[in-house]
C-alpha cells in the first residue's frame, strides 16, 4: 500500500474541514503537508479567506508557496482549529509527537486551538503508546535533564543532525533529546514528570488535548473520521 496515499486522503479531508475565516492552526510534518495543499487550492479556487498560525519554518514555508496568509498567536490567542499530524495515538487520543523537532510550537498551537484534527496513516494508531518521546531542552542543561531523563526510566539520545554535524538545533534554538521509555503504562503523569525537569522546554506527549481531537483517518481506499 502507498503510505503518502493514506496521508493524502486524510490531508485533503482535513482541509475540507476548514471554513471561511477561521484561523488555523497549522501542523509539521509530511501528513499536514497535503492539508495544506489542498488549502491552497481552495484559496485559488474558492477564494477561501483563512490566515494560518504555522508551527515551524516548515509550515511557514509551505504555507507561503500554497498562498495561506500567515498569522500568529499574538494577534489570535485563541484559533478556530489547528490541523497536526501525530507519531503515535492511543485509544484515548494521547498522543506522542516530535519525529519533526516542532513540538514545543505545535503544543502551544495545540493548546490555543478550539478543535484539533490529528490526521494519520493506519501506522500511527497503537494501544499501547511506545514510541521514543522527543523532549526539547535548554542546551545549557542537557547534561543534567539527560540524568534526570534516565533517572525517570528513559534511554536518552541527544538527536544528531543528518546533514548537520552535531545536535539538531530546534526553530527555538533548543536541543532535542529522544528517550525511549518502552511502553508507556501512565502517559499523563509522565509528560508532567518531563516537564517539571529543569531545563525542559516541552515535550512530545500531548496528553491532554483527547476531548478537542478528532482523528482523521486515511486509508488507501477512504478515511474514517475518529472520536476517542
Ligand atoms: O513532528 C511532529 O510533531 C509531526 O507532527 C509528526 O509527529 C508527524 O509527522 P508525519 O505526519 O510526517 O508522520
Amino acid at each position: 500500500p502507498d503510505p503518502a496515499a493514506a496521508k493524502r486522503v486524510a490531508g485533503y479531508r482535513a482541509a475540507g474541514a476548514v471554513c471561511d475565516g477561521m484561523v488555523v492552526g497549522l501542523g509539521t510534518g509530511s501528513t499536514v503537508f497535503f492539508a495544506m495543499e489542498r488549502l491552497g487550492e481552495r484559496i485559488a479556487e474558492e477564494g477561501l479567506s483563512i490566515a494560518g498560525v504555522p508551527t515551524s519554518y516548515q509550515a511557514a514555508m509551505r504555507a507561503r508557496r500554497y498562498g495561506i496568509p500567515l498569522t500568529g498567536l499574538d494577534e489570535h490567542p485563541e484559533l478556530d482549529l489547528a490541523i497536526d499530524g501525530a507519531d503515535q495515538v492511543d485509544p484515548r487520543f494521547r498522543l506522542i509527537k516530535g519525529r519533526g523537532a516542532a513540538l514545543l510550537r505545535e503544543k502551544c498551537v495545540c493548546d490555543a486551538a478550539r478543535e484539533v484534527l490529528i490526521v494519520v496513516d493506519p501506522s500511527k494508531m497503537v494501544e499501547t503508546l511506545d514510541a521514543g518521546v522527543p523532549v526539547e531542552v535548554l542546551p545549557f542543561a542537557a547534561g543534567t535533564v539527560s540524568r534526570r531523563l534516565e533517572a525517570l526510566g528513559a534511554d536518552p539520545v541527544l538527536r544528531e543532525g543528518v546533514r548537520k554535524d552535531g545536535p539538531v538545533i530546534t526553530d527555538n534554538g533548543n536541543f532535542i533529546i529522544d528517550c525511549g521509555f518502552g511502553a508507556i503504562t501512565d502517559p499523563s503523569r509522565l509528560e508532567r514528570e518531563i516537564i517539571s525537569i529543569p531545563g525542559v522546554i516541552e515535550c512530545g506527549l500531548f496528553t491532554g488535548y483527547g476531548e478537542k481531537i478528532t482523528v482523521i483517518l486515511g486509508e488507501e481506499g477512504g478515511f474514517r473520521i475518529l472520536s476517542p
